[in-house]
């Protein structure tokens, strides 16, 4: 791999940089490799490089979708910002114009747009919004959910909120199964896909009347439309169809609120949106976004319904965001489709994504440690396990995201156990990036997946051992 000049002069050392956050930056905000925390200056595309001008492959930045620092957005960001910032009291093209280009993406009834600055704000608002409409207060969600890091989202986190002494689960907030057909209540074990989906639609559907028999009114089921921080879960086939769980949440009087924050923006190659792909009759009545929706600078919005927009209104207080939907950040995120289209990186996904899912299942077939392959797109986890009961593998997978840094690859791990391995880069990862990661993986694989090592501390595999990721990835 090439190697990039960085002028090192003015920048200070990196332990002095560790220093200082250690002392200036609240603890809790954690660093990925705590034993040898990377100091990163610069992005382009698909890489990253340190204060040395070391290139990383960066696996896991959904943020910077169409690559870091990309030309085209940055210019966009540049120019507008030289031009005007303000807020959206006053009339400007980009905020109208950007709106009807991203509802144009969506079902006709999804055509009423709020610009906030991050997927926190968004669940919070979508929350909000599910609160003014239904004028129930309830919340379901599902196990290992994270939908961010303000009050009310921590609440609806079970991803946090269980990893907190002192917090205890709302008695507002309902908690359904994780829907993983791997790990869970329903598996394939013991079921096939179809049974699955609708097993754990069943769950949510006696959560409901357990709300009801206990007089309380579900607002909304919050769901991601595929899980990240629950472990790159796929939502079995049939899960959230209408005539099953959306059906039930709306009988109820609630609606069906999904958050695409890390998943969105054609992440799955085949559409634009991921709960697209539990079917075409499958509709929310909000969606939330982020992350990849301006490639870095901060830009999150809700997409919902105007009886829903206008349910909020009617609550007749203004709804007021100083930086939400500002005309730089409407610039970036117009420059991001703009990038979307024009370098067909859905097609891309798709191929890409096909190419690591069979890679990958090849590897499944010779090496033990490999329990679960699932995924769509560029979203992609690899579950490890010790054993046939499935045990996580997680010691083993802290070792192999330390020996992918040794070799320059960034990857993390997720799930409630932190044993599998999460892929979802920037969308411009290409197949040369694809066949280096698979066949770095396949090493390292090797170097793990002997009966011996099932047996065995980490600690005897490799000098690198153990400098992973400190604390999980939101
Ligand atoms: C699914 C999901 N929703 C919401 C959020 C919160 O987004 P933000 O960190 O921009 O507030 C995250 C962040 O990781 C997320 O993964
Ligand atoms: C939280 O709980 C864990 C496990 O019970 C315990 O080890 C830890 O000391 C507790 N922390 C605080 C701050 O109470
Ligand atoms: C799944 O199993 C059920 C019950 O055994 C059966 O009726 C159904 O046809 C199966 N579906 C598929 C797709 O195999
Ligand atoms: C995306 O696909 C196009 C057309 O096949 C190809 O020219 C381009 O190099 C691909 N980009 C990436 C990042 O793989
Ligand atoms: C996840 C995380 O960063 N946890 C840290 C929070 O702060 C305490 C005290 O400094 C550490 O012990 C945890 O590791």
């Amino acid at each position: 791999m090439s190697s990039t000049t960085v002028n090192t002069v003015e920048m200070i050392p990196k332990k002095e940089t560790l220093r200082l956050r250690n002392t200036y930056i609240g603890k809790n905000i954690s660093l990925f490799f705590k034993k040898n925390p990377l100091k990163i200056i610069k992005g382009k595309g698909q890489y990253m490089y340190d204060e040395e001008g070391n290139q990383y492959l960066d696996c896991i930045n959904n943020v910077a979708h169409v690559g870091h620092s990309h030309p085209h957005v940055t210019r966009a960001g540049c120019e507008q910002m030289s031009l005007l910032s303000t807020n959206c009291r006053y009339l400007h093209d980009n905020i109208v114009l950007y709106a009807k280009r991203l509802t144009a993406t969506f079902p006709n009834k999804l055509s009423v747009c709020y610009f906030v600055n991050s997927g926190s704000e968004a669940n919070d608002l979508a929350i909000r919004l599910a609160r003014a409409y239904t004028k129930h207060e309830d919340v379901i969600t599902i196990e290992s959910a994270y939908h961010g890091h303000l009050t009310t989202t921590m609440d609806i986190s079970p991803y946090k909120f269980e990893k907190m002494n002192n917090t205890k689960k709302k008695d507002w907030v309902h908690v359904a199964p994780l829907p993983c057909s791997y790990r869970g209540k329903y598996t394939t074990d013991s079921y096939n896909e179809s049974e699955i989906g609708e097993l754990y639609a069943q769950d949510v559907q006696k959560i409901l009347n357990n709300v009801h028999n206990n007089g309380r009114n579900v607002a909304a089921f919050i769901i991601e439309s595929m899980v990240s921080c629950g472990g790159q879960v796929v939502l079995p086939s049939g899960y959230l169809r209408n005539r099953k769980r959306l059906r039930y949440v709306r009988q109820a009087g609630g609606v069906c609120i999904a958050d695409e924050v890390q998943v969105g923006f054609g992440r799955v190659g085949s559409s634009m949106w991921a709960y697209q792909l539990q079917g075409n009759d499958v509709v929310p009545d909000i969606v939330t976004l982020g992350k990849p929706i301006g490639n870095g600078y901060p830009v999150a919005a809700v997409v919902t319904t105007p009886e829903i927009a206008d349910a909020f209104a009617a609550l007749g207080v203004d709804y007021f965001n100083t930086y939400g939907g500002n005309p730089v950040s409407m610039a970036i995120a117009n420059a991001v489709l703009d990038v979307i289209e024009d370098e067909n990186l859905m097609e891309n996904a798709t191929k890409i994504g096909s190419y690591l899912l069979t890679s990958l299942e090849a590897l499944k077939r010779k090496f033990k440690i490999i329990g679960d392959i699932r995924g769509k797109g560029m979203f992609i986890g690899i579950d490890l396990i010790k054993d046939a009961n499935k045990t996580p593998a997680i010691e083993e997978a802290a070792y192999i995201l330390s020996r992918l840094k040794d070799e320059k690859i960034i990857m993390s791990t997720d799930g409630k156990y932190d044993n599998v391995l999460k892929f979802k880069p920037p969308m411009v990862f290409d197949l040369e990036n694809a066949k280096h990661l698979v066949s770095t993986l396949e090493t390292i694989f090797r170097e793990v997946d002997c009966d011996d090592w099932i047996n065995n501390s980490v600690s005897s595999h490799g000098s690198s051992g153990g400098d992973s990721l400190d604390g999980s990835l939101d």
